[in-house]
């Protein structure tokens, strides 16, 4: 079980597609499986847009607009007013490519898997916030060259965003919390066990017990939309009262 949560200051929070199952977003890996009947790996990665780049721009355009319909559920929410109450340090590290988090308002977060709502331009190498469909070649929103968008997405055998900054936070936080993931993809897997290493308390929230549960101090059993809200005001009250 988890230790005293009075000695709490910092928090690192990990976040997958469980998180935003309540929303209508559905999960890589369960029974609803996202991904068109293909397997994860055949669309997200680069060989795979070199190989078929209408098949994974058309992929990412209906995700990018099925944004449209979707509304952040209570989990995001919490975390959002967690964001805007905790003292400490806090940083949401998501693994989600939705904008779900951003909508309920978290500020201290970080998309470590790219955002659909962003785009990559392989001629100037920049990036910038985009809506739109690739699938018709748009021009770059900075350097105007057509036809060298990919969609800003870490994929499979790429570097994952911002790992310095999200290894100095888990080096430092006294609590990590992991929420609606598999841990079926690394790094991101593996941030548990080095928050753990640095003496961190561990807890995880999810409905089915992930790939690394055994590595948690406390695993929650339920769906986001039920733990995490009463998680955070029991946090708020029992650690952070005085601080808030
Ligand atoms: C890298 C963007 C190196 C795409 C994603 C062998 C061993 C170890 C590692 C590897 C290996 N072989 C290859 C690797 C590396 C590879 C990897 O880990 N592969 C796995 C398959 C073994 N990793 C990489 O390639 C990473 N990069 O390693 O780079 C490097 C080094 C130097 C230089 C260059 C490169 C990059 C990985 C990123 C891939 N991109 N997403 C897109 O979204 O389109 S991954 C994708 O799947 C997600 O982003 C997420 O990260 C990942 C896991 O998905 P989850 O979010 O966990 O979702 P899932 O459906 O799996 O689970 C949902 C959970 O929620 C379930 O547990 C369910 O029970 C629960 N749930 C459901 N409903 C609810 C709920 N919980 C609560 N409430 C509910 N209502």
């Amino acid at each position: 079980m988890m230790g005293c949560m009075k000695d709490i200051q910092n928090i690192v929070i990990l976040t997958g597609a469980g998180i935003s199952a309540e929303s209508g977003v559905a999960t890589f890996r369960g029974p609803d499986g996202l991904w068109e009947g293909h397997r994860v790996e055949d669309v997200a990665t680069p060989e795979a847009f070199a190989r078929d780049p209408a098949l994974v721009q058309n992929f990412y355009d209906e995700r990018r607009a099925k944004l449209q319909t979707v509304q952040p559920n209570a989990a995001h929410q919490a975390l959002a007013k967690l964001d805007a109450k905790w003292p400490g340090d806090l940083l949401l590290v998501t693994q989600n490519v939705d904008d779900l988090h951003d909508r309920a308002g978290s500020k201290r977060l970080l998309h470590m898997h790219g955002e659909l709502n962003s785009v990559w331009c392989r001629f100037c190498d920049g990036r910038s916030a985009f809506e739109g469909q690739l699938a018709s070649t748009p021009a770059c929103p900075r350097c105007s060259q057509a036809g060298y968008l990919r969609p800003d997405i870490v994929w499979f055998g790429e570097m994952p965003y911002q790992m310095e900054r999200i290894e100095a936070a888990l080096v430092q936080c006294d609590l990590f919390v992991s929420i609606g993931t598999s841990g079926a993809v690394y790094p991101a897997a593996g941030f548990v066990q080095s928050a753990r290493y640095h003496g961190a308390q561990t807890l995880e929230m999810n409905l089915d017990p992930s790939e690394g549960s055994f590595h948690f101090h406390e695993s929650r059993m339920g769906r986001a939309g039920d733990l995490v809200p009463g998680w955070v005001e029991g946090l708020l009250r029992e650690v952070g009262d005085e601080r808030v």
